[in-house]
């Protein structure tokens, strides 16, 4: 009987399949688990082995809880709009519809032949219009409320119309923007209604505003912070400007607070929740006014700092340079200075402005403010290290306390007032870095916590300032000006958008001629033809970003069919959060946060009833490429191998790792791929091997050492592939791809299959009852395997069945007795080869749908212990014990016994030391 998983793995597959034995059920009274996997992007490479890491550890958790009486739901879907797509679009003409279907159904057979578990009747796809009818539906939702800070929480907008035409807003609590003028009711009820859209749209938790972007104009859209990486893009690397564009916004700062506090009840890497706590990034401080200098212009000057009580340091202003301030300031001799320095700084990107070590950039205003602590006049400079996007982007410097004002000072020659014990205004400035900082005026000698309480007390009774609390967190922009994303279901009156009515959704994408902007430099759906509301109100032309659609896929899973609802309020109730949620650390802050805001919302709007989308958070690292190197001797048309390396001056050279079997050079094969050396002599080491060099490095075209799933399962087999990738080491850590290894799982299997067999090599089981130690050994594995799944402790349980099978193999088992729960353990893992064997025993429905084996602690105990008896140190006999024997009662035996009696001589002990299950110490 041969294992022949080529034949086994398809068959199984198609079987699967054929009797839906990973339905999830609709309607169930068994508990529920959701497990899921970050879905992929259908990119045209398919995918490499580093995708279904996470894959197959979803798999295994969400067959075993299947296989523990749970209901199941784990889904796989596609994040099917985005830029690669278009981009092949505009290059090729091809619609990328089309591009995208062809690379869904390669990743589709690519999953299949991995034997995962996945639902595929409630596959989703962002890009279908039966999806993104409800991105678009939730985008309404969030068009048509607003936050209450009173409530804290989402409101529908027309609560706060009827708030308005009672009171105005006067006793609102909201997050709105900066600059919403008050009014009485009496004023709201008198205003036209296209002002009262305008007010409406400073409350609304999705808007659209002048806002500066970072425009990227190779890819010709707007991209968000996470999406830039050191100044370029970070798909394609190209540059990326800073630009003023009108842009639909999400107000996620109204759930800064919620965001934060929600990280505590989640089960999430410390790693990803510190990484969201600083993008959120929380301070505490004080807004404070500094009046301008009245000789020049008059007005205050705003600023929000989180060190009030470093007052009496402050020697100059600072202001961003995108303020409209900065006209105002400008005297007209530093006027020309100003508008050089300012045109610069413009397209610097926030990341270049922040990470300045050495020199810090900007110029004089001419104007001056009052530091009303100190009385002192102090200048105001522009300058790009603020920003002007955090804060008021205004800031009081303090070169004496803060690193980057006191760089700034000493290069610009500004005053360092000292706040340091023992002296004055200082001429070296460095000194203050030996110094000991002290606070000046009347707040010597506090620390630092009181000294801030004391000088917001001050400044709120002066009235020219107050405590604040500042998130570094920004309102998101949700605008694309590109072609292959969710339509916005908006149309404008005039400049007044409205959300199109429920019944007519979904806004279909419509056909275009080229993927490309309009002539006037309109987004692409600007050249779509008779695209208009009702015939006469044009459509919103900017698409949704790449994140919507991700931020709400997890709850489609849950009732992925129904035309009438995103999903059932049943449906969302019972499956809840997401258990276990699978996918790389390079979501951490982008998708994580995006989804997290928008579960936060339908929670708010009674839509859903829980805050936080994933209880558990398990970030797989990275299966890094171990690249094949040949060595090639300097100058000459040789190639030497590995082992002889030493001997020879040589220059290395990438080969594909497919070309090399252990660290074997095929060298026939090396040959035709590259043609160029097929008359080169290959000096072969030892064994007449040519053995090549390797290097771990990023898996990548570049460096040849990309492996194809596929090649993998037709190679070895589909369980060999999931063996061996949980078992490469620990989920969350980075690990290269080790070729040799595979043999090595594929063995295992193998072994496996041959415990099934008598010596004549036919199948064959015993009926007779196990001994003890196969007994024993069954139970201690399922024991340790329960353990280590639970804690998702993938690789233990691996080493664990290896053991397994070894010890069965020493102990001659063929007992049917011990292979059923042995099987139904290792099922999850493996999922192919158990249900051959398991059926080859006779068994008629699948082995998936079975029960996962418990362990039964009797068959671990320990009947009996062989003490070794020591008398004075010396060993002089062994005595056994059973396991649940007293220490007295050992006491007695052990003086009873005969041997021991003549080794005492007749004296009697002064000491005796039981150490249960291990020694018996006996002092005379
Ligand atoms: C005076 C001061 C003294 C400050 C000192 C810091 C240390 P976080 O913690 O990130 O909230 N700041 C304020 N607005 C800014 C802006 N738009 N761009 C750049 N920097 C800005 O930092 C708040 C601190 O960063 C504020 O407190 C302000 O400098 C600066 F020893 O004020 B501080």
């Amino acid at each position: 009987m041969d294992y022949n998983p080529q034949e086994i793995e398809a068959k199984w597959q198609a079987y699967w399949e054929e009797h839906k034995i990973y339905q999830t059920e609709t309607n169930s009274d068994k508990p529920k688990f959701y497990a899921l996997d970050m879905f992929p992007y259908p990119s045209g490479a398919g995918l490499h082995v580093g995708h279904p890491l996470g894959y197959i550890a979803s798999d295994i958790i969400s067959r075993f809880k299947r296989m523990q009486g749970y209901n199941v739901l784990h889904p796989m879907g596609f994040d099917s709009f985005g830029l690669p797509a278009e981009q092949y679009a505009i290059e090729t003409g091809q619609h990328p519809a089309i591009t995208t279907k062809q690379n869904i159904e390669t990743f589709k057979a690519q999953l299949g032949k991995l034997g995962f578990d996945y639902d595929w009747s409630r596959e989703v796809q962002t890009s279908s219009p039966d999806f993104y009818k409800w991105t678009q539906w939730i985008f309404q939702q969030i068009f048509d409320s607003w936050y209450n800070q009173k409530t804290d929480k989402a409101e529908p907008i027309s609560e706060l119309i009827s708030e308005f035409e009672k009171n105005g807003n006067t006793q609102v609590k909201a997050d709105c923007d900066e600059d919403t003028p008050s009014f009485s009711a009496e004023e709201w009820n008198k205003f036209s209604a296209e002002e009262k859209q305008h007010l409406l749209l400073k409350y609304r938790l999705t808007y659209v505003a002048d806002s500066i972007v970072n425009w990227c104009p190779v890819l010709g859209t707007v991209l968000a912070n996470d999406e830039i990486k050191d100044g370029f893009s970070e798909r394609g690397g190209h540059p990326v400007e800073r630009k003023k564009m009108r842009q639909w916004m999400m107000r996620i700062t109204a759930y800064s607070e919620k965001l934060l506090q929600g990280l505590d009840g989640i089960e999430w890497s410390d790693a990803v929740k510190e990484m969201q706590r600083n993008w959120i990034g929380k301070s505490f401080g004080a807004e404070m006014e500094f009046e301008i200098d009245p000789s020049g212009v008059s007005g205050v000057l705003k600023v929000f700092t989180t060190r009030p009580d470093t007052i009496y340091g402050v020697t100059f202003m600072v202001i961003a340079p995108e303020l409209d301030l900065v006209d105002t300031l400008t005297t007209p001799e530093q006027k020309e200075e100003v508008a050089k320095y300012v045109n610069w700084a413009k397209n610097r990107s926030e990341r270049e402005r922040q990470s300045e070590v050495k020199t810090v950039t900007g110029v004089f205003t001419g104007s001056y403010a009052i530091n009303s602590f100190s009385g002192e006049k102090i200048p105001i400079w522009i300058a790009d290290y603020v920003l002007a996007g955090y804060g008021t982007g205004v800031v009081m410097a303090v070169p004496s306390s803060d690193d980057r004002d006191f760089r700034f000072a000493t290069q610009f020659g500004i005053s360092i007032k000292c706040v340091i014990e023992g002296s004055e205004d200082l001429d070296d400035p460095t000194e203050i870095k030996h110094g000991k900082l002290i606070n000046s005026g009347s707040l010597n000698g506090m620390n630092t916590q009181d000294a801030i309480q004391e000088v917001i007390k001050e400044i709120e009774k002066r009235g020219i300032g107050k405590g604040k609390i500042n998130y570094r967190l920004r309102d998101a922009v949700f605008s694309r000006q590109r072609y292959w994303g969710e339509p916005v279901p908006v149309y404008f009156e005039g400049d007044i958008p409205k959300v199109l009515p429920e019944m007519t959704l979904p806004l279909h994408l419509p056909e275009i001629d080229e993927y490309k902007p309009t002539e006037e430099g309109e987004p692409p759906l600007g050249r779509a033809e008779n695209w208009k509301y009702e015939d006469k109100y044009e459509y919103e032309l900017t698409t949704m970003p790449g994140w919507a659609g991700s931020s709400w896929y997890f709850l489609r899973y849950m009732d992925a069919q129904n035309n009438e609802e995103f999903a059932s309020k049943k449906a969302t109730e019972y499956w809840n959060q997401v258990d276990l949620y699978i996918g790389g650390t390079e979501h951490a802050v982008g998708h994580l946060l995006y989804s997290r805001f928008w579960t936060q919302f339908l929670c708010d709007r009674g839509f859903i009833n829980h805050r936080e989308p994933f209880k558990k958070l398990i970030n797989q690292g990275m299966i890094q490429g171990m690249s094949a190197l040949v060595y090639r001797v300097k100058d000459e048309d040789k190639f030497v191998s590995f082992d002889l390396k030493n001997d020879y001056e040589t220059t290395e050279l990438h080969v594909d790792v497919s070309l090399v079997e252990g660290d074997v050079l095929d060298i026939e094969a090396f040959k035709s791929w590259r043609p160029e050396t097929a008359n080169y002599e290959f000096i072969t080491g030892k064994d007449g091997k040519f053995i090549c060099g390797n290097r771990v490095e990023k898996m990548s075209k570049r460096w040849y050492n990309v492996v194809n799933p596929d090649a993998v399962v037709a190679r070895y087999s589909a369980d060999t592939m999931r063996l061996y990738e949980m078992f490469l080491g620990p989920l969350e850590q980075s690990k290269p791809w080790d070729p040799k290894n595979i043999d090595g799982s594929f063995r295992f299997l193998r072994k496996l299959w041959r415990l099934f067999e008598n010596e004549q090599s036919e199948f064959y089981v015993s009926g007779d009852a196990p001994s003890k130690d196969e007994w024993k050994v069954l139970h201690r594995t399922i024991k340790k395997v329960k353990e280590d799944l639970d804690r998702y402790s993938f690789n233990t349980v691996v080493s664990e069945f290896m053991k397994l099978v070894n010890d069965l193999n020493a102990l001659k088992c063929n007992k049917q007795a011990i292979f059923e729960p042995m099987l139904r353990m290792m099922a999850p893992y493996i999922p192919h080869i158990t249900e051959e064997l398991w059926a080859k025993m006779g068994h008629i429905k699948s082995i998936h749908i079975e029960q996962f084996p418990d362990f039964d602690e009797k068959y671990l105990k320990e009947d009996a212990f062989t003490y070794p008896i020591m008398i004075n140190g010396k060993k002089r006999h062994l005595m056994d014990f059973a396991a649940e024997m007293n220490q007295a009662d050992i006491t007695t035996e052990v003086l009873a016994d005969e041997t021991v009696q003549k080794w005492l001589e007749g004296k009697a002990p002064k000491k005796i030391i039981v150490v249960p299950k291990k020694i018996v110490n006996i002092v005379v």
